[in-house]
């Protein structure tokens, strides 16, 4: 909810000074569905997160341009960027720098409630844009959707409930990520994955398990339970060798 508050600002701001301009030299191509559902390897999203409200800093150190060319050189078929600022620390300007620096898909990772943060994720350069369910109304998700949809973004839209789930399932968007962590307790459970894919009514939707992996038994679990993607973060950017976390 505070983050929420806060987004209202921060859109009341853009919405008076945003003027769309395209940024970007550089457009990665393909879509993200069509890549990951064509793979039998589980695929990566990988995230650029410099901190966040459960963790504080995680590692405000690193270079993003850097960090993105190492995701996509080992492997990640997607990099996931965090752009808000109050809570997460990441900027638009971190989604230009790793825009720049690969080819891959980049998923503008931010708490979207207004069509604007959808211009300015194009304008930017991202691929694909995340809606959270629990952040809006269904009617507003559905709205947003169509809106992301018809600029030819991707939507990731991201559930942590049956509920939620419901959401997804009446609008048959085709990427549901489940939140193994809840956002108001923190609290990560990786069941929520196996519980929630049982649910999922489209029988070709890509289903993408996000947050608190970090072994490969984790990933063993949540792909046993369908998942075809992961999403990772801290272990990501706590990582001391990418390469190897990649492998495992
Ligand atoms: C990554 P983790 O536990 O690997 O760092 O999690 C990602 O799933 C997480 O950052 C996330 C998130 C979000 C962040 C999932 N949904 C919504 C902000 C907003």
């Amino acid at each position: 909810d505070k983050i929420l508050a806060e987004k209202e600002k921060e859109v009341a701001t853009l919405k008076k000074n945003y003027r769309p301009e395209i940024k970007i030299e550089k457009q990665a191509s393909g879509s993200l569905y069509r890549s990951f559902m064509e793979s039998n390897n589980m695929n990566i999203i990988a995230e650029i997160k410099r901190a966040s409200p459960s963790k504080g800093v995680i590692n405000d150190q690193m270079d993003p341009s850097a960090q993105g060319k190492k995701y996509e050189s080992y492997g990640a078929g997607t990099i996931s960027v965090l752009t808000d600022t109050p809570f997460f620390q990441g900027t638009m300007e971190d989604l230009l720098a790793v825009r720049d620096a690969v080819q891959i898909p980049i998923l503008n990772k931010d708490f979207i409630i207004d069509e604007i943060q959808i211009d300015r994720a194009k304008d930017y350069g991202a691929n694909v844009i995340l809606l959270i369910a629990a952040a809006l109304p269904a009617k507003r998700i559905e709205e947003l959707f169509y809106y992301a949809t018809n600029q030819g973004l991707e939507v990731l839209l991201e559930v942590h409930n049956l509920a939620e789930l419901d959401v997804a399932n009446g609008l048959e968007v085709p990427i549901i990520g489940v939140n193994n962590r809840n956002l108001k307790t923190f609290e990560v459970d990786l069941g929520i994955t196996e519980r929630l894919s049982q649910h999922i009514k489209r029988t070709d939707a890509l289903l993408i398990s996000e947050s608190g992996m970090k072994t490969k038994e984790d990933v063993e679990r949540v792909s046993r339970a369908g998942a075809r993607a992961i999403l990772v973060g801290e272990t990501m950017m706590r990582s001391g060798d990418l390469s190897k976390t990649f492998q495992e």
